[in-house]
């Protein structure tokens, strides 16, 4: 088993899509271990999304993220970053497969509904950043 982190982004969570989003990553196996919901500060999603700081897009990112409550959590599967990412399909919604997450929620490159991890790396980071250890800590069989 191994964890990863998704994010619903503002644009999904004012949609009311929360319930939905956990729905389709239920049924695809994932064991949701933890969730919170939250209103990111403008640091903390310029530290999120420190590694894009020099992309043309990062003010608009980073006010986009800070727009709204997001919800964060963390998901465990087999094969968890490679599978979650299937699921939610390409970065730009109107290219994501359909019946993606991203093709269901998104609209286009930036409102895009969700992100996830995109190495067992990054999932190690961003759950740290959004959970204490003893929030994952294994729950009982
Ligand atoms: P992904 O979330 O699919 O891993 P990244 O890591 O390339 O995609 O981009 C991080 C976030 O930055 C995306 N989820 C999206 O919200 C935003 N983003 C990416 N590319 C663009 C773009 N060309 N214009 C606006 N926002 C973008």
């Amino acid at each position: 088993m191994d964890s990863t982190l998704m994010l619903i982004k503002p644009d999904a969570m004012q949609k009311g899509a929360l319930g939905e989003i956990l729905s389709a990553v239920q049924k695809a196996g994932f064991t949701v271990r933890n969730l919170k919901i939250l209103r990111l500060r403008a640091a903390e999603a310029k530290e999120f999304y420190s590694e894009h700081r020099e992309r043309p897009f990062f003010s608009d990112l980073v006010e986009f993220m800070t727009s709204g409550e997001i919800a964060a959590i963390a998901l465990e599967r087999n094969d968890a970053v490679a599978t979650l990412r299937k699921l939610i399909g390409a970065t730009d919604s109107r290219l994501a497969d359909p019946g993606s997450i991203r093709a269901r929620f998104g609209t286009d490159n930036q409102r895009n509904a969700v992100h996830a991890s995109d190495s067992t790396n990054s999932a190690r980071r961003e759950l740290a950043f959004f959970f204490s250890t003893r929030e994952l800590i294994p729950l009982p069989d």
